[in-house]
């Protein structure tokens, strides 16, 4: 160990980690290929790995049916005040969590081996890039970690002797006592699961779950929860957005980042591919961008992430070819079914279901199941660069310039398709108030209408009045290069219960609008909600869509929208003394917009 980590301050963590937890080993990963296949050769032979014959270095995992999502009731942000995490975040105090999680850490990795993970946030080196370290007894997080992130050795020789880094401790909570059979996906019970974040001193802590977020430290935690904090304090921002670059036929190009909740579709938009002719898309991310001021004055986003951790269920070659082809080899598949030809399989998948599968609990199932076969939640790990649409400049160390905002969720009613912000005041507004019907990828009731503000409510790592205001900084700061912020809506179904706008390589169409809009090519219209598309400015060219449908998509029923204002009243009422006097005015000038219309 002492070879190869020659940082003190790492040093002196590992070593208090390991006299804490007692493994039998110390692992120091370099983030090879031999390391990878070393990994997953160990979990193949315990049975816990499922090599996929269809699909080259590909491999199941099926979790335990208790953890199979991020657990955001056992979630904390630990600030020295309650105040200061805020309404949207649970807290204990850090003295008080510590000594809880230091009583369970408390030879946690008996008969495990502790893994030291070194890892980049951003290319290695890049000035926006953030250097991290997880410890973890789980290797099927090291192997997940090598695809989501930038594990390598490089990064312990970037660190040098004495530079900073983000402590992440992981266990999955399940010491195993002498000559004890481990199960095959190891966690604690849910009243033992916590994670952890202490914003004031960047350190995560996470103990007893082993999926996504809950223990890849590098996404939620890190790149989230700390690096907004972090953003804050150092004026800039992290967000819970993809990135996308769109080029017109005449070559010109345009980053567009968005923010929708989990499981709404964030990675099809990221990789779509436009219907309309001569228009190009290019992925940069699918899941976090991390955004600074750049020298010209404008805003730059780069990609933290290394690899997608996306939705199975309803990846389809219909919905999302792209990811499709990203998934020919060289990923794992967490909680999708496993077909007798040696596949993987999950709802919404292309061709016929199979005859017979292994569900995602390894029984037997048929069409006749009354269950699914995959988690509603399953995932794939795959490599970004494996993406047939990655934007050759997705590692651009300096990022890319963005253009346009866009907010959104699931809104089977009230929100029409597109409508734009009168200015960033308002579009600060349209991301604070920003709402979805929730989904599988939080433990919880399916189907409620939550305000997620900028998608960012399980993610915030600080008060989020607070994160209001900076957005407003932000909006200062940046001026007239400030992005152009639009809310959209894909989910709007008609009275008898369908979708009324196709989405999809469709949702071009809706970008394009949005496009010509910053090139000031197209008006708008002004509502109480904000500008909606002038009549015949969408570009509907070869969809069959009806006028009826179209109408039913753009329509603002203004009782509806009366009718939220008790829920947005009640939503920023929760943040007192800290809700910004300038969203205040933005609330008041759409009650009384929409009063004028009475
Ligand atoms: O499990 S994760 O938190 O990484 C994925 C998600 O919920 O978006
Ligand atoms: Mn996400």
């Amino acid at each position: 160990m002492k070879d190869t980590v020659k940082n003190e301050k790492l040093n002196k963590w590992i070593r208090e980690v390991a006299d804490l937890c007692t493994p039998d080993d110390v692992y120091i990963c370099n983030g090879s290929k031999d390391e990878y296949r070393l990994m997953i050769d160990k979990l193949i032979k315990s049975g816990i790995a499922i090599p996929l014959t269809k699909r080259p270095n590909s491999f199941l995992f099926r979790s335990d049916p208790s953890d199979v999502a991020r657990v955001e009731d056992n979630t904390y942000i630990s600030t020295s005040s309650r105040e200061e995490a805020g309404p949207t975040n649970n807290w204990i105090a850090p003295g008080d969590l510590k000594k809880t999680m230091m009583d369970l850490y408390k030879g946690c990795m008996r008969g495990r081996t502790m893994y030291v993970i070194p890892f980049s946030m951003g290319p290695i080196g890049s000035p926006i890039s953030k250097i991290g370290i997880e410890i973890s007894d789980s290797p099927y997080v090291v192997v997940n970690m090598h695809i989501m992130t930038r594990v390598s050795s490089r990064v312990l020789e970037l660190l040098g002797t004495d530079g900073d880094f983000i402590p992440c401790l992981h266990s999955v909570g399940a010491p195993l006592a002498p000559g004890q059979k481990d199960t095959k996906w190891p966690c604690a019970p849910i009243e033992k699961k916590y994670i952890s974040h202490f914003p004031e001193e960047n350190l995560i802590w996470s103990y007893g779950s082993g999926y996504g977020g809950n223990a890849l430290l590098g996404k939620k935690c890190l790149a989230l929860r700390i690096a907004s904090a972090m953003a804050r304090r150092e004026g800039w921002m992290a967000e819970h957005m993809l990135i996308l670059r769109l080029t017109n036929p005449e070559g010109k190009q345009y980053h567009i980042a968005a923010a929708f909740p989990s499981a709404c579709g964030k990675t099809n938009l990221a990789m779509m591919q436009p219907s309309i002719a001569g228009w190009k898309c290019e992925c940069i991310g699918d899941d976090i961008a991390w955004m600074k001021v750049g020298a010209d004055g404008r805003l730059y986003a780069i990609n933290p992430e290394n690899g997608f951790f996306g939705v199975a269920p309803g990846t389809s070659y219909s919905t999302n070819p792209m990811a499709m082809d990203t998934l020919k080899e060289n990923v794992i598949f967490t909680n999708c079914a496993l077909t007798d030809d040696g596949d993987v399989w999950w709802e919404g998948k292309d061709g016929d279901e199979p005859a017979h599968a292994i569900d995602w609990k390894g029984k037997d199932w048929t069409p006749e199941s009354p269950t699914d076969a995959a988690h509603a939640n399953a995932r794939f790990t795959a490599p970004a660069s494996q993406c047939p649409v990655i934007c050759k400049d997705w590692e651009k160390p300096e990022g890319v310039p963005i253009d346009i905002f866009i907010f959104g969720g699931r809104r089977t009613g009230v929100v029409p398709l597109v409508y734009e912000a009168f200015d960033w005041e308002h579009g600060v507004f349209l991301g604070a108030t920003a709402a979805s019907e929730t989904t599988a990828a939080n433990i919880g009731a399916v189907g409620n209408l939550r305000r997620d503000p900028f998608a960012m409510k399980p993610f915030c790592g600080y008060n989020m009045g607070d994160y209001f205001k900076h957005w407003f900084d932000m909006g200062d700061k940046l001026g007239s290069k400030a992005p152009r912020v639009f809310y959209v809506n894909w989910f709007r179904k008609s009275q008898d219960g369908k979708f009324l706008w196709p989405g999809f390589s469709d949702n071009s169409r809706v970008l394009k609008w949005m496009c010509e809009r910053v090139d000031g090519r197209v008006g708008a219209h002004k509502t109480p909600i904000g500008l909606l598309p002038n009549e015949g400015d969408l570009d509907l060219s070869g969809l069959h869509l009806s006028a009826d449908s179209m109408k039913e998509l753009m329509s603002i029923d203004l009782t509806a929208w009366k009718a939220e204002i008790p829920d947005i009243e009640k939503h920023f009422s929760t943040f007192g003394k800290r809700m910004p006097e300038r969203l205040k005015k933005q609330f008041q000038r759409f009650i009384d917009a929409l009063g004028k219309h009475v």
